[in-house]
């Protein structure tokens, strides 16, 4: 089975953060600065949104530069105030994590995520999940992002920076070849001006003359290690898996319906499998739970969820049955629509009394 790794990247993170806070900055310029309080204008630019970026502003400009370039485009600047985006970059990693198989944050707008069980290899399922994140996002922060998927990080990465902003690129293994091919090899990642210019020295422009270089060559030039890897990279088959970055606070599995239905029961069926996962899961995590959540992603890609809360910890199997089935029969008779998707999360993790993790065990002693 291919992999299907995706890498989301928030558009203009810090400004967009601003306009949805106020709207009326859309259409305008937007500046958002680090000032160094030396003089009044001294600082530089941390983001700028794509009306200002239309006149040749951005990151890390000097602030007097980028107002100049705006002069009489009516621009707004704005303080940076990290701490507001590191609240929302929490949240909408708490989300995401909640919609993929294993999510790698790497950065306050960026992550890598793996879905190779949740669309068993299959691509166009996996471009449905991308547009399930998307209108997530929309939904809760009413801010767009870039997705790209492919079979590896370094394909996913390129594909989310394809199309931005708001855009999503699929890059399916059959494709990836021709996708690669003609992409200048400084847009690999870990490429950068040093390894640029020694492949240009090389005759090597492009990632298709790259992944046609022999092994030995590349091995020669930049030792085993590096060498290795860009010829990987080049060829979209560099290994390197989606690590999780948080401990685990849920666990969930969403599946494909096999036909859209309303049928509670139908769709419990289908999750039985990903409810024995997740009690599997929870064994061995030595977790169990509070919390049980139904999710329903109906026919026109809105998700809709129903949530019940225990008041002891929970892990047994039965009691996930039982109330994944009652609360598909409520969502089915709130939703007014057929399922196409459905899921199930428990949260609320508490350690087993007693037992130790597996992750705690594998912790090195302090
Ligand atoms: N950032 C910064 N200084 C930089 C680069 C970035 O302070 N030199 C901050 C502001 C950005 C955020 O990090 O909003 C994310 O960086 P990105 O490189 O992802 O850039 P943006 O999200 O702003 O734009 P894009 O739409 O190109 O992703
Ligand atoms: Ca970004
Ligand atoms: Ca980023």
């Amino acid at each position: 089975m291919p992999r299907v790794i995706g890498h989301i990247d928030l558009d203009y993170f810090y400004a967009q953060v601003e306009e949805v806070e106020n709207p009326s900055l859309k259409g305008r310029p937007v500046i958002v600065c680090v000032f160094s309080g030396r003089t009044e204008d001294s600082g530089v630019v941390s983001t700028a949104n794509y009306n200002a970026r239309g006149f040749g502003v951005h990151s890390g400009m000097p602030i007097v530069q980028a107002k100049k370039r705006l002069e009489g485009h009516d621009p707004e600047v704005i303080r940076m105030d990290h701490r507001k985006y590191e609240a929302i970059s929490n949240r909408i990693m708490e989300e995401l994590g909640q919609m993929v198989d294993v999510l790698e944050p790497t950065g306050i707008d960026e992550a890598f995520f793996d879905i190779t069980d949740s669309t068993g290899g299959v691509y166009s399922r996996a471009r449905e999940s991308a547009y399930s994140i998307k209108a997530a996002i929309t939904k809760s922060e009413n801010l767009t992002c870039s997705i790209g998927i492919g079979r590896s990080k370094v394909v996913a990465k390129l594909g989310s920076d394809m199309a931005k902003p708001g855009g999503l690129t699929v890059i399916s293994p059959e494709a990836t070849e021709s996708f690669l091919a003609p992409l200048d090899a400084s847009k690999l990642y870990g490429v950068g001006p040093k390894t640029t210019s020694a492949l240009e020295e090389m005759g090597i422009r492009t990632v298709g003359e790259l992944a046609k270089t022999g092994p030995s060559e590349l091995e020669r030039r930049f030792g085993r290690k590096f060498g290795g890897y860009l010829l990987a990279a080049a060829k979209g088959t560099d290994a390197d898996p989606v690590v999780a970055g948080l401990e685990p606070t849920q666990f969930s599995r969403i599946v494909t319906l096999r036909r859209d239905t309303r049928d509670p029961e139908e769709v419990t069926e289908q999750l039985s499998e990903g409810m024995r996962y997740i009690h599997g899961k929870l064994a061995s995590s030595g977790k169990s739970f509070k919390t049980v959540t139904a999710i329903g992603i109906l026919t026109d890609l809105t998700t809709k969820t129903k949530s019940k809360t225990f008041e002891t910890d929970i892990n047994d199997l039965t009691v996930i049955r039982e109330t994944v089935s009652t609360l598909f029969d409520e969502l089915s008779r709130a939703a007014g629509k057929e399922f196409r998707r459905a899921g199930v999360r428990i949260s609320g993790l508490e350690d087993v009394e007693g037992q130790t993790s597996l992750s705690e065990f594998l912790r090195p002693a302090r």
